[in-house]
This record gives structure tokens, sequence and C-alpha cells, in this order.
């Protein structure tokens, strides 16, 4: 008779399937951005954070410079929960959750400090854990600088230089809503088209900090960078709530400890590139205009009416207006 005798393979094998063994995962992220804009580079250090402190087992791979797609196509894809992780506008979110249209709000901070200590508060806290119900772990707010409007053919001094420009915006009702106040007609596109539309005359203007008015070239195609830093839309790092979902509570914990660890990081990395970004455009020919702020800060006022609303939006922004 034949009798079974385990080999040493066989008892292996069985060992490797009856035993649970800690599954090495590979997380990926979007960015648009090129691989040293502040964005990228702060995900790269917060990837350090959790490969370092999951032993190896976690590791997350930056996709940047639109290799994933545009900010829209990535926050599809972390929806479905086909991607872990994006970087993304904070206006990309405004249609999806809108409690992140707050921060973006025309002149609502007082300064930097005031964007950091609101975002770092619990309104900054709320505003991400908002985010969950449409699908989206918010696990970081970073630092994006002000936006001001830069043209083609003659520099914004007034609010009256706006008037029938068409611009560029961000694909955000709040965005089309404040350049439609200051008098401009409002083509929302994705990041990805404006150097072209910006060059062909498809669009006469857009709105962009410096380190993106920088890294995209448009100061090549629109030499005048009007300061009318009328929003500080930050940016956001959300979390694929399917995936997270199926994360152990420590792998939780470690990632979103990472990403607030990367914070700190990524506001300095900002402040320099800032600066530098100035520099490098003002030596490529780009003249930056000092315009009548009070005069746009004026005619942004409708937009508060139209978009705060219900009574958290409410709440938000007056708890925003009380901090110091
Ligand atoms: C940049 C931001 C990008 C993108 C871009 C835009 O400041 O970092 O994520 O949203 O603006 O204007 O589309």
């Amino acid at each position: 008779m034949l009798r079974f005798t385990p080999s040493r393979l066989a008892v292996a094998v069985l060992a490797t399937l009856l035993v649970p063994v800690a599954q090495a995962a590979e997380l990926r992220s979007a960015d648009i951005h090129p691989d040293d804009y502040p964005t990228v580079t702060a995900v790269r250090y917060m990837a350090d954070l959790v490969k370092e402190r999951t032993g190896g087992k976690t590791t997350i791979k930056v996709f940047a410079g639109s290799a994933l797609g545009s900010e829209n196509d990535s926050l599809e894809q972390v929806k479905l929960g086909a991607l872990a992780m994006a970087r993304v506008s904070s206006a990309a979110m405004h249609n999806i959750c809108q409690t992140t249209r707050v921060p973006s709000l025309p002149f609502l901070f007082k300064s930097t400090d005031h964007l950091h200590r609101v975002l770092d508060s619990e309104v900054g806290e709320e505003i991400l854990r908002s985010c969950e119900k449409a699908g989206f772990v918010g696990l970081a707010w970073y630092d994006s600088g002000a936006r001001s409007m830069y043209t083609r053919n003659k520099p914004v001094q007034t609010l009256a230089d706006v008037k029938g420009l068409k611009i560029r915006v961000q694909q955000s009702d709040l965005s089309v809503a404040m350049v439609e106040a200051m008098g401009g007609n409002a083509t929302p596109m994705s990041m990805g088209e404006v150097y072209t539309s910006l060059k062909t005359g498809l669009v006469d203007a857009a709105e962009n900090n410096f380190p993106s008015y920088e890294s995209a070239h448009h100061y090549e195609v629109a030499k005048f960078y009007s300061l009318t830093e009328h929003t500080m839309t930050p940016e956001i790092l959300v979390y694929s709530k399917r995936q997270w979902d199926k994360l152990s509570a420590e792998d939780q914990k470690i990632i979103r400890t990472a990403a607030k660890e990367s914070v700190p990081f990524m506001r300095k990395q900002w402040a320099e590139r800032e600066t530098k970004s100035r520099q490098t455009v003002e030596k490529g020919g780009a003249q930056v205009v000092q315009p009548d702020k009070a005069t746009f800060q004026a005619a942004m006022q409708p937009v508060y009416a139209r978009f705060v609303t219900t009574p958290e939006m409410k709440s938000l922004v007056e708890r925003i207006q009380a901090m110091p």
C-alpha cells in the first residue's frame, strides 16, 4: 500500500499557505508636477518615512509629470480604488467635496502664517475629514502660495484691465466665479493644456503661483505677472477610501503620520522655490506688476454670497476669519 509521506517541500508550501505572511505593497501616487517640484519631493519624503516604518513592506511610488494623466483623471482612479494617492490642487476637489472650496475663497487669508494656522487647526482637519463620504481620505494640506493673474499682451494694473479677457481657470465652479467677478471670461481647462492655449492665443491670460508659472513655462508666453494674489488655494493629498479601508490600522497610522510629517518639509521647500521661481521668471523676461489689490478684493465679495451658503460653510468661514 502506498503511504503518503509529506516531503519537506510540501510542508514548506503548506506552511506558507496557512501562516499569514505580511504582503509587500507598492502604492502609487500621482502628481502633475515635475520631479523637482515641492509637492513631488514632499510625497517622496513621506514615502521614505513609510518605507522605513513598515520595514520596507509598504512603498509609495510617485508618478510625477502627469504620467498618470490630469488631476481629474487621477481623482477618478483614486475614487475607484485603482490608484492609492494623488496630490492635487484643492480646486480639483471643489466640485467633489464642497467644503474644500472654503480655503480657496478670495482674499480669505491674512498671511501665510494665518493660512498655516487654519490648515493646522481643527478647521483644516474638519475639511479633510469631510471628503471621506465622497471616497477620499484627506491626509494633508500642502502650500501653494497665492495665485496671481498673468497676461500675454498687456499688464493688469487695475480691475478694468481684466474686463473681456479670456482667462484660463482651474476646472471648478468657484474658480470660474472668481474670474467672472473680476470681469473676465473664464475658460476652464486642465493644467496640461494651458501652455499651448496661451502660446496660440486661445486664451489671453491665466492665473497661478510663481512656481507653476515658472515650471510649466507659462512665463515664456505670458510675460506680465500681476500680483493680484486673489486666492491661496492650497494643495491637498488624498488617499483612496476604498484602498484605505483595506489597510491595517497600523499601516493607516503610519501613512497618516508620515503625511503630516511631510508638511513642514514641504513648507520649507515651497518658500525656497517661490523665491527661486520668481528670480527665474524675471531673468527670463517676465515683468512683475503691482496692481491695485483693493479693487479686486471689493469685486470678489459676491463670490462669498454665492458659495458660502450652508451653515457648515458659514461656520468654517467665520472661524477662519476669527483666527489670528
Ligand atoms: C498649481 C497646482 C496644480 C494645478 C495647477 C492648475 O498651482 O499646484 O496642482 O492645479 O495649479 O492651475 O491647474
